[in-house]
């Protein structure tokens, strides 16, 4: 039995939610939420951050650990590519979209709904301008060069798809999307990825949590 901590607004368990989905594997999904205190989240990720994992006796955190884990434990349904180079290209969009992309997009979702819903603090605009303004476009540039026209990086969605796309549904709750004038590519696989088989659910799902 898999059991899958963490909201299901945050990036990185969404990611972890579509490869389950894309492996049709059945989870219990506990909600928690980070920077809560939450002692359950403590006990089974010690960095206290989501998403967490508990299959069977294995207990692991990190979704680039958990999205490993359940292609070697679940092979059926590959949701890395194979080939060699493939492999690699989409471990580094995995790690790129997971760590600066992650910051930046889903860094307007921190600051306009975590920051005043959460922290109770006011947002501070001109960090999610300088976001907009400074961080994201040379990265939208970058993976505009990357990223397919049709289609998605591998053939069949993958977990570099998702871990790219993944930030920009938070940023869409934060009132931001990608310029499709300036980056049709990269705006098109997010749109792509978005409505997926896999993911189109899993945003339903959220959008009704948001009131939307
Ligand atoms: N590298 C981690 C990042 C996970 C992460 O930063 N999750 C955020 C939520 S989106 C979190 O739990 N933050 C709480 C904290 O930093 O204390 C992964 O891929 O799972």
């Amino acid at each position: 039995m898999i059991t899958l901590y963490g909201a299901n607004a945050s990036p990185f368990v969404r990611k972890v939610m579509a490869v389950l989905a894309m492996k049709d594997l059945s989870y219990e999904h506990i909600p928690s939420m980070p920077f809560s205190g939450d002692k359950e989240l403590a006990r089974v990720s010690p960095l206290q951050k989501v998403p967490a994992l508990i299959d069977g006796d294995l207990n692991i955190a990190d979704s680039k650990v958990i999205c490993r884990y359940l292609e070697s434990a679940y092979p059926d349904v590959p949701v890395y590519p194979t080939d060699l180079k493939d492999r690699a290209r989409a471990d580094w969009f995995e790690e790129y979209g997971g760590t600066v992309l992650a910051e930046a997009a889903a860094g307007i979702f921190f600051h306009r709904f975590m920051v005043p819903n959460v922290f109770k603090r006011p947002v501070d605009e001109d960090a999610v301008n300088k976001i907009i303004d400074e961080k994201l476009p040379p990265m939208l540039d970058y993976l505009e060069g990357q990223v397919p026209a049709e289609g998605f990086l591998f053939g069949d969605l993958s977990v570099a798809d998702l871990a790219l796309a993944s930030p920009f549904v938070n940023a869409g709750y934060a009132q931001y999307s990608v310029d499709a004038g300036k980056w049709p590519k990269f705006a098109g696989l997010v749109d792509r990825v978005k409505a997926h088989g896999a993911v189109a659910p899993l945003l339903e799902a959220e959008a009704a949590a948001f009131g939307r």
